[in-house]
């Protein structure tokens, strides 16, 4: 794998086997446990992303892990611990990024057909969200 390094707390690479064959295709697989670090309770995408300026995500979760993906285009992921921020071109479909508890996130500058897939350690649940930036700052006890 050639990515940029993570230096944000609690995020990470996850890297999927990808199955070429002589058919056309490639089959890449995700087992929870195995490949992402967590059981696998959700999973939902994110197509039809057609304004180029949309913004997505700009909040944290208190508990819930996840991986991100984006299968189709690309876009770029900001990522936010409060005191570390970066960016992170995601463009490779098997290669996933970790959004592990109190990580501020940003999906943003989705290009050519982006479809985001993202896998989730539990159900939905709002009450697990922050999605006010100042109130993440202080549930992270940042000073910034
Ligand atoms: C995340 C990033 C990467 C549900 O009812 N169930 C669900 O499972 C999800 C994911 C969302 N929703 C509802 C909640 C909102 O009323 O769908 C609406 C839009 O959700 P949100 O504004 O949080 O969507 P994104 O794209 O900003 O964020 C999503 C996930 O919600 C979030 O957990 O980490 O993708």
């Amino acid at each position: 794998m050639d990515n940029k390094p993570i230096i944000v707390k609690n995020s990470g690479y996850v890297e999927l086997k990808r199955i070429v064959d002589e058919r056309d295709g490639v089959l890449s697989i995700m087992e929870g446990q195995h490949d992402v670090p967590f059981d696998i309770k959700r999973v939902y995408y994110i197509n039809n992303l057609e304004n180029l300026q949309s913004v997505r995500g700009k909040h944290a979760h208190k508990e819930l892990k996840q991986v991100i993906f984006c299968i189709n285009g690309s876009f770029v992921l900001t990522l936010d611990d409060g005191e570390k921020k970066q960016d992170i071109h995601m463009w490779r479909d098997n290669v996933g990024v970790i959004l592990g508890k109190e990580l501020w996130h940003t999906m943003h500058s989705f290009l050519s057909g982006c479809v985001l897939l993202v896998v989730a350690s539990d159900f939905y649940k709002e009450e697990d969200y922050i999605r006010d930036y100042e109130e993440f700052l202080n549930y992270v006890g940042s000073t910034k």
